[in-house]
């Protein structure tokens, strides 16, 4: 046994050994605090960004492990570092059940985000000045698909398509008309706020026709494509790229995936092109997250998902609103606020104080700015996490009509909240940890 009193910085109270396992509560007990206070806003409000979801309590405490102590960069069996026998079995796991689940050729687990994973694949497969199209912003698309403020915007040639007008579905004739003008060597396709099933094949054919390669990012729908309640670009796309955080539910990261003839060149571009080591902890929890979707029961919660999306998108079109291309396919539905007289930033607004938890969103040709907005994006991954169903869905329709119709009215905000409380209380999540994380005196 280790003596502890013949170590003089032990002894001397410094910050070694035992002195390492005090709680946080006692570490830090501000950012205790913050933590506390989301914990709580999270069990208590009504979650529905769409982005947004409750992790599994083993997809948690994975994260939370000591996998976050380890250094690993490399790939499984190829380490620039000795001890990585165990992170090798966790990233092998992570790797081979990411393949089942795509039904994919090849996959890498170590994309930090969505982001680095589609910087992965640009490295990987463009030059400096090549050119990509992608979906334009306002219209649903991402900033890593060739916004100007984005990496991606600046280092490449970008082109964009949208959706049309009177149907504000995808403009596939765009996409095709862009790409036979500019000539892309990539057609990236997918969105953040695209309510609609995308027609993989016949991207496929458009990136035929002109010699480009498909990147589908499936961020938002990624739980959704696992469970088959939306369709799997695999078989069509040269690389798949996702988060692992959305309808996925696993913790917060990047995946990127590919066709084999592509692997040895995005792996490396990976690590070492755009990252160093990898985060073990969080490749721990991805595998925890793929398992977890394998299971027949997230087949169930994805398909409830987008049921409690489509009863949710109905009660607010009873109610008067407008929804972007009339309906929802998916886990979101985009509002028109702008038509109801009021910005996005103002609903927003007003939904928080009752309880609410949405954002802001632009609509397809959006007269007004990113931060003021004539949408609102609201979620279901979330709330469907807690158990709830159709019926929650007309009450919450209910709820935010009652809010906005009032334009934030201060008496009824806070007579919402309180019955958003109520149904929380009835659909709890992590109640353990509240019941952990008592408020400091
Ligand atoms: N920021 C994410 C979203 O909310 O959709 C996309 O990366």
């Amino acid at each position: 046994m280790a003596n502890h009193d013949s170590n003089p910085a032990a002894a001397g109270g410094a910050l070694v050994g035992a002195a390492l396992s005090r709680p946080l509560s006692q570490v830090d007990p501000e950012i205790y605090e913050t933590v506390r206070l989301e914990t709580d806003k999270q069990a208590t409000k009504l979650v529905m960004i769409a982005s947004e979801n409750y992790a599994s309590e083993a997809v948690l405490s994975t994260c939370a492990s000591v996998m976050s102590n380890k250094y690993a960069e490399g790939y499984p069996g190829k380490r620039y570092y000795g001890g990585c026998e165990f992170v090798d079995m966790a990233e092998t796991l992570a790797i081979d059940r990411a393949k089942q689940l795509f039904n994919v050729e090849h996959a890498n687990v170590q994309p930090h985000s969505g982001t680095q994973a589609n910087m992965g694949v640009y490295f990987a497969a463009l030059q400096p000045g090549d050119t990509i199209i992608g979906m334009e912003l306002p219209h649903g698309g991402h900033l890593s698909h060739g916004h100007k403020m984005s990496f991606s915007g600046q280092l490449f040639n970008v082109v964009t398509y949208g959706v049309n007008k009177d149907t504000e579905l995808l403009d596939y004739d765009e996409m095709a008309a862009q790409a036979k003008e500019h000539k892309p060597q990539i057609i990236v396709v997918g969105a953040s706020a695209y309510p609609r099933t995308i027609d993989f094949a016949r991207v496929r054919s458009i990136a035929d026709e002109v010699g480009a390669k498909v990147l589908a990012d499936i961020a938002h729908w990624a739980g959704l494509v696992a469970a088959g309640v939306y369709p799997n670009p695999a078989p069509h796309a040269d690389f798949v790229s996702t988060t692992t955080h959305k309808t996925l539910r696993g913790p917060r990261g990047g995946l990127v995936m590919c066709k084999e003839e592509y692997a040895k060149e995005l792996d490396r571009k990976v690590f070492p092109g755009i990252q160093g080591g990898p985060f073990m902890h969080l490749i721990a929890a991805k595998a925890v997250c793929f398992l977890e979707a394998l299971s027949d029961g997230f087949k169930l919660y994805a398909e409830q998902i987008v049921t409690n999306a489509k009863a949710l998108g109905n009660a607010m079109a009873e109610r008067g609103y407008r929804l972007v291309s009339d309906g929802t396919d998916t886990h979101l539905i985009l509002v028109d606020v702008g038509q109801a007289g009021m910005t996005g930033k103002e609903g927003e607004a007003w939904l928080d104080t009752a309880g609410v938890v949405i954002n802001k969103n632009t609509i397809p040709f959006d007269t007004n700015s990113p931060f003021v907005t004539s949408g609102l994006r609201i979620g279901t991954p979330a709330v469907t996490s807690r158990g709830m169903g159709e019926e929650q869905m007309v009450q919450i329709a209910d709820w935010i009509h009652r809010v906005l119709e009032s334009k934030g009215d201060e008496e009824i905000s806070k007579q919402v909240r309180s019955e958003v409380d109520e149904l929380c209380h009835a659909y709890p999540i992590y109640d353990w940890r509240l019941r952990e994380m008592p408020k400091l005196d």
